[in-house]
Order: C-alpha cells, then structure tokens, then sequence
C-alpha cells in the first residue's frame, strides 16, 4: 500500500538514488563553490557528467549548448545554469513518442541481450503489466541453452498469469519460436514475449541464432507489429552502449529496457545511450520484483535525477 501510494515518480526517485546522489551533489556543489562562470566552472560540470556516466560525446554537446547559452543570454550568475542544464539533458533525450505502439497492437516483443542483464526477468515483469492492462500476452522461452532457463521464464509466466510455449532445454530456438508464434495466432493473443539467451558456444553462434529467429517471425507473421527490445544492465555503464551497437547490428532495434538503475550510480547511461545510439529507452529496471518496471519518461527521468518535485 505505502509503496502504491508512493506512485510513479517517488519510486523512480528512490530507485534513482545513487546515480542521484553522484551527479546532482557534484553539480550543486559546483553552483554554491563557484562564483564567477569560467572555464573551471565548465570543466567541473563536464567531469561531473563523465562520472554520472553520461558519456564524452553527450557531455561535450551539453556543455556546448550550455557555453552557448550562457552567451547568449548574457548569463553571470553560475545557479541560473541549473535549468538550463537540466532543459539540455531533456532535449537530448528527446525523440518522440510513438515508443509504446505494440502495447496496442497484434505483436511480437522479440527481447535480446547478453547474459546476466536481465532479460528474462523484464520479460516477467512486461508480461505482468500488459496482462494487467487486460492484453493476452504469450511467452515464448526461446532460451534453450542456459541450464534451468525454461524454468524460470515458466516461473514468471505463472507469476505474471500468461501462458507460455516452450520446448525442452537443448532444443532449436528457432523451432520454439516458430511454435509460439502459430499459439500467438490459433489463440489470438494480443503481444507474443519472446525470452532469448544470452549466450551459446560462442557470440557468432548468438548472433546467427538471433537472426534465424527474426526471419522466423518475419515469414510466419508478417502483420504483426515488431518490437526489438536490447536489454542492457545499467550498472555495467558505457560497455552497454558497445553491446547494443552489436545487437544493432543482426537486428532492428527499435527499443531499450535499462535494467538495475536501482543498484547503480550510472544511471546517466540512460542519457548517453538515447542521444548516441539514436534508440530510446522504453523501459527502465528498478528492481527485481514483477512491479519493478517502468516505462522510461525521459523528461521525470530528469527530474528524478535533479530531485525536481512534479505534481
Ligand atoms: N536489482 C535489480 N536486479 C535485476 C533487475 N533486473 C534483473 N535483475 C536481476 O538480475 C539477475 C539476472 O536476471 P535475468 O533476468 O535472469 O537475466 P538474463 O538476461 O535473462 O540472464 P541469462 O538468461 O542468463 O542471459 C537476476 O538475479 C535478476 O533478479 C533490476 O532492474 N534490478
Ligand atoms: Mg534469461
């Protein structure tokens, strides 16, 4: 109860913490320990971004574009940089809405990623919501390679209340998902989950295998609405950001889900990962717990971060 009244924004707060306290206490200290807007002042803030993990690349462009303003305007006061900082970190990581299309449609939620960052858990957790927002929602444990993996997606299906396709361990991935999507179609589901391993002999294999299933779900479900989702686990910081660039590669991305911003300082990779990969955040993983999934708002996200109240 306490933690349903605490809704949306105070339970991003709180998952936040860590990756707030590093950035924001730097960034305030810097606004109470300078007085004067100089060069200093500019290398603190960038520094401050780079550790919070925001990225070289989305830090140099927001200090530009803070530099700029500062001239423009005529700016001398440092404490009137906070909002305009905060206004350039939004508008970095803004590009649209539209993300949440398949929630709405017949699809296919094909979710990728290497092992360990979570995927199967955010499948759980997104079966859960859709099916509570009363879609019919369809796992298929397409991960036949790790040891007790059809388990725990089993698991999390019961967990969830959505019925799952499965094989037995060891068996084609491929061959799983070409069942899961006739279920998806002889039982009219409305979103089919896709769980996917996240290692096999080597990371060629995953790669192949991953392409082999997307052609899959191409030939034998032409209409449905196609959803990627990479998860990638926010604590591992900028190394998510070459992970998702090899999954780009085999698949069509077309989305994020950013696990473990609760255990992390790095929560800033959010940032980074929408402004240089081009690829939103749909999601974000702020626990272990079937609740523990939220969509991602890039602009609460900030807020969250600033510790900026909303009403
Ligand atoms: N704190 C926290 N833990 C998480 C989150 N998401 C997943 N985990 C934990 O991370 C661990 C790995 O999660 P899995 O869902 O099994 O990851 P996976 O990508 O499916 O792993 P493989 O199938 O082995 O490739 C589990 O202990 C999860 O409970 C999150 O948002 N926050
Ligand atoms: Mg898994």
């Amino acid at each position: 109860m306490e933690e349903q009244k605490k809704g949306f924004f105070g339970r991003l707060v709180e998952g936040l913490t860590k990756t707030r306290n590093n950035i924001v206490s730097g960034i305030d200290s810097i606004f109470s320990g300078f007085s004067a807007i100089d060069d200093d002042f500019y290398e603190e803030i960038e520094e401050t971004l780079i550790m919070g993990d925001l990225g070289i690349q989305t830090t140099t462009s927001i200090i530009e574009h803070l530099r700029q303003t500062v001239k423009e305007q005529h700016i001398k006061e440092p404490a009137e940089c906070k909002q305009i900082l905060i206004d350039s970190i939004k508008k970095q990581m803004d590009l649209g809405e539209n993300a949440y299309e398949f929630e709405n449609r017949k699809s296919v939620v094909l979710v990728i990623g290497v092992n360990g960052v979570g995927k199967t858990t955010s499948v759980g957790k997104l079966a859960g919501q859709l099916k509570d927002s009363g879609r019919k929602v369809l796992l298929g444990a397409a991960d036949t390679f790790r040891a007790g993996a059809i388990e725990q997606l089993t698991e999390w299906a019961n967990r969830a209340g959505v019925d799952i396709i499965a094989q037995q361990e060891g068996s084609d991935p491929a061959a799983v998902v070409y069942d899961a999507v006739s279920a998806a179609k002889s039982r009219n589901a409305d979103v089919l989950i896709c769980d996917t391993a996240g290692r096999l002999h080597n990371k060629k294999n995953l790669m192949e295998e991953l392409k082999k299933i997307n052609r899959i779900i191409d030939k034998e479900y032409p209409e449905a609405y196609r959803e990627n989702l990479v998860v990638l686990d926010g604590t591992t910081g900028q190394n998510a950001l070459s992970q998702a660039r090899q999954f780009m590669e085999v698949a069509d991305v077309t989305g994020i889900i950013l696990t473990k911003l609760d255990g992390t300082a790095k929560g800033g990779i959010a940032v980074a990962i929408q402004s240089e990969l081009g690829i939103p955040v749909k999601y974000i993983g702020i626990g272990e717990k079937i609740d523990d999934l939220q969509k991602f708002d890039a602009g609460a996200f900030v807020n969250a971060l600033f510790d900026i109240k909303e009403n």
